[in-house]
């Protein structure tokens, strides 16, 4: 094992005057908020894709970055290499977590079972990184949308020996997802979703994915898997219209195959952006249905109408998404997955550490801006006090569910007329926020 990441030692945290572009000035793991350590707040996951395979191909060049240790093939003697590249850059930036898709660690063989082979023998390497480092698999996921053979998608193609072979993939994924003690397994729908509605059977496929995710969830309960199954919602891209297009229409979906007890969502920011909702949005409406189960970190650009999955360094974004979190009470099993890479021109591999390092720190100073919003306890207040009709009286009754649409007439012909509305004060209460900013 040689060194990959020489000049770079194991980066530490110097606090918010320190000058080290290669420490963190506000992730400090062991750092205690509200009562819970920052590392077990955040549970930061490093993705395999993005990280160790992302080479910075874009639709106009392949990839230009500079990684001396590649030789750019797909060889099973490369994808072992790159397992010792990537536990040195985890026990160097201390990611306590690591996610991946099955074709990312081992390449295809000639056909299933030689596929298979070649993934037991990454995992078994895996294994032992895992148990030398301490590093752990927050989830495991399968590929279902590089391969041509799922140019129609994988559940949802209109070739069934096609959802035959995704079906086999996928229970191989979540077996080596059990063996690695996983604690999550995502389903995001790579090309699960239409370019041409012609050609479209919807309906069809939509019932399709939802027997494969049923069959996922027995397969799982049969080999006693206990990881959290995570639905990732996308709106397009791959596909003209992805079917896991937000969080309602997830939620909806899994309602109406009566999933809804066996999966909670991954969301991630460029995808709620995607669907043009906030990140605040995708994760509030998750948490009121309790199925926040786990994010993807990143974000995307303003200008710019596609995943570019980016770093999130806005630290607007990380204390949304940390105020969202904490009144969750934490993400569970789930954790801050950077499902985030490296812009084209940033090619070396100390870039990787500046990305990671930057949304730690984004991410730490979100969670501390949002523990003095909830310490200072004014925000609350203005909530209690905006929905305080609902307290007592007639707000209290109807929500015990007391009253009828007669009943509510009869009250409203004795008072005349409805209470005065009070502002809604958002931009004061906007204001409020950056006092907390600093
Ligand atoms: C793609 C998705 C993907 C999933 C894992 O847009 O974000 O990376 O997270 O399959
Ligand atoms: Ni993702
Ligand atoms: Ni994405």
């Amino acid at each position: 094992m040689g060194e990959y990441f020489s000049g770079i030692g194991k980066i530490r945290y110097e606090g918010p005057s320190s000058k080290n572009l290669l420490a963190f000035k506000h992730y400090n793991p062991d750092e205690s908020v509200e009562g819970k350590p920052m590392k077990e707040w955040f549970r930061f996951s490093v993705a395999w894709w993005h990280t160790i395979r992302g080479m910075g191909a874009d639709p106009f060049g392949p990839g230009c970055h500079v990684r001396p240790w590649e030789d750019g093939s797909d060889s099973m003697k490369m994808a072992l290499k790159r397992i010792d590249v990537a536990f040195e850059f985890f026990e160097k930036l201390g990611n306590p977590f690591y996610t991946f898709h099955d074709r990312d660690v081992a390449p295809e063989g000639e056909n299933l079972k030689e596929t298979n082979n070649n993934l037991d023998k990454a995992v078994a390497v895996l294994e032992k990184h895992q148990k030398r480092t301490g590093v752990r698999l927050l989830w495991g996921t399968a590929n279902l949308f590089s391969n041509k053979r799922y140019v129609h998608g994988a559940a949802t193609s209109p070739n069934a020996d096609v959802f035959a072979y995704a079906a086999a993939q996928v229970k191989k994924a979540i077996e080596v997802t059990k063996l690695l003690g996983g604690e999550n397994y995502v389903f995001w729908g790579g090309r699960e979703g239409y370019q041409c509605l012609y050609n479209t059977d919807m309906k069809r496929e939509m019932d399709h994915l939802g027997r494969f995710l049923s069959m996922a969830a027995d397969f799982a309960e049969k080999i006693g898997f206990k990881g959290q199954f995570l639905i990732e919602p996308k709106p397009h891209e791959p596909t003209k219209h992805q079917y896991d297009t937000d969080a309602a229409a997830c939620l909806a979906f899994l309602q109406k195959y009566g999933l809804e007890k066996r999966f909670k969502l991954n969301i991630e920011t460029n995808h709620a952006t995607l669907a043009r909702h906030e990140m605040f949005h995708e994760l509030e409406f998750a948490r009121a249905n309790g199925i926040l189960g786990s994010i993807d970190a990143n974000r995307g650009d303003m200008l710019l109408g596609w995943d570019t999955d980016q770093f999130p360094t806005d630290i607007y974004l990380t204390t949304q998404v940390m105020l969202s979190i904490m009144a969750n009470g934490g993400l569970g099993k789930g954790g801050v997955n950077f499902d985030a890479k490296l812009r084209r021109e940033s090619f070396e591999p100390a870039d990787l550490f500046h990305a990671h390092i930057g949304g730690m720190d984004a991410f730490a100073r979100g969670l501390k801006i949002a523990a003095a919003i909830r310490r200072d306890g004014t925000l609350r207040k203005i909530l209690a006090e905006r929905y305080a009709s609902w307290e007592s009286g007639i707000g209290a009754e109807i929500e015990a569910g007391k009253h009828s649409f007669e009943s509510l007439e009869k009250y409203m012909l004795k008072k005349g007329d409805a209470a005065p509305n009070a502002s809604g004060r958002q931009e004061m209460i906007e204001n409020l926020i950056n006092e907390y900013i600093r």
